[in-house]
């Protein structure tokens, strides 16, 4: 059913029951007119920009960066994330609400009008944070679909929402990049397992809910294999909200830094979780859906 309005909660996407489920993608990739320059997002869930930002832009956001991880208020924030292992702050969330260096980010055309684009709507952000990952052993995120848990723990309808990813740091082979299947975005993965209460506290952490089991993932990487992305700071990679992905641990010297921006349509409003027992917070699920402009 492509394109059916669901005014109601119909959930397309059923996950968190007690068995795995997979159902093949309801929803367009490319939700605007699309175009010859988005054919490898809509065939792959995603498109990498070698330059997105310039080396100048580029130390803008990293100093921003490191201000507000050597920010003491910033730290005792519940919106830090702190490394369990080394307490050194391992994500900020809500960025663009928090730094108006971030909010002027957001609101680059570079960056917005892409997702305008592949949206075909206005957008508002359903999520921000900056991702610090140190080195010396800072831990990655198993592998999973954002959506899986937008949907579930965020009330996120429809895929139409998408995530950019920009490097603030050279984003190696080595350091704990990011891996995405290529082509996966276009089977969800409901996963076993009911969302435990107050779920966001460890599973920013690491997830437990919305796993995929083995066999299910080694299906989906013998079907699409696996591609990791590197690229010099200033580069982003766009994924589709459903793209199946994961990034390794960092136990090399180079942190790996980036800001991760979730755009979702204006037409896709968060509603109630389709599958966990209350809503996460705001800054982590936004529930101020004024467009960005
Ligand atoms: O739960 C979330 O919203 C976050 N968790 C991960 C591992 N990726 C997407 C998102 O930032
Ligand atoms: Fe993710």
């Amino acid at each position: 059913v492509l394109n059916v309005p669901t005014t109601d909660r119909t959930d397309l996407y059923p996950t968190r029951g007690t068995d795995e489920v997979l159902t093949p993608r309801r929803d367009p990739v490319v939700w605007g007119a699309g175009g010859p320059h988005l054919e490898s997002y809509e065939r792959d869930g995603f498109l990498a920009e070698p330059a997105l930002l310039t080396d100048d832009e580029v130390a803008v956001y990293k100093r921003e960066l490191d201000r507000l991880i050597a920010d003491p208020a910033v730290r005792q924030d519940e919106r830090a994330i702190v490394e369990r292992a080394t307490g050194s702050v391992r994500s900020v969330f809500e960025v663009h609400r928090i730094s108006e260096v971030f909010a002027r980010l957001v609101r680059d055309e570079r960056v917005v009008g892409r997702a305008r684009e592949i949206l075909g709507s206005d957008v508002y952000v359903h999520q921000s944070r900056i991702n610090v990952k140190p080195g010396f052993g800072a831990s990655g995120f198993y592998w999973h679909s954002d959506f899986e848990t937008w949907h579930a723990e965020d009330g996120l309808p429809r895929m139409r929402t998408v995530s950019v990813s920009i490097a603030l740091t050279e984003n190696h082979d080595t350091n704990g990049g990011l891996m995405i299947m290529p082509g996966s975005h276009r089977t969800f993965l409901g996963c076993a397992g009911a969302t435990p209460k107050d779920n966001y506290k460890r599973s920013l952490q690491m997830q437990d809910a919305g796993t995929p089991s083995d066999e299910a993932l080694t299906s989906l990487a013998d079907a699409h294999g696996i591609r990791l992305f590197t690229g010099r700071a200033g580069s982003a990679t766009w994924f589709d909200c459903n793209a199946m992905h994961g990034s390794g641990d960092n136990i090399t010297p180079y942190p790996r830094s980036n800001v991760f921006i979730v755009f979702n349509s204006v037409e896709n409003a968060a509603v109630e979780p389709f599958a966990a027992p209350v809503r996460r917070p705001e800054f982590i699920g936004a529930r101020d859906f004024t467009p960005v402009r």
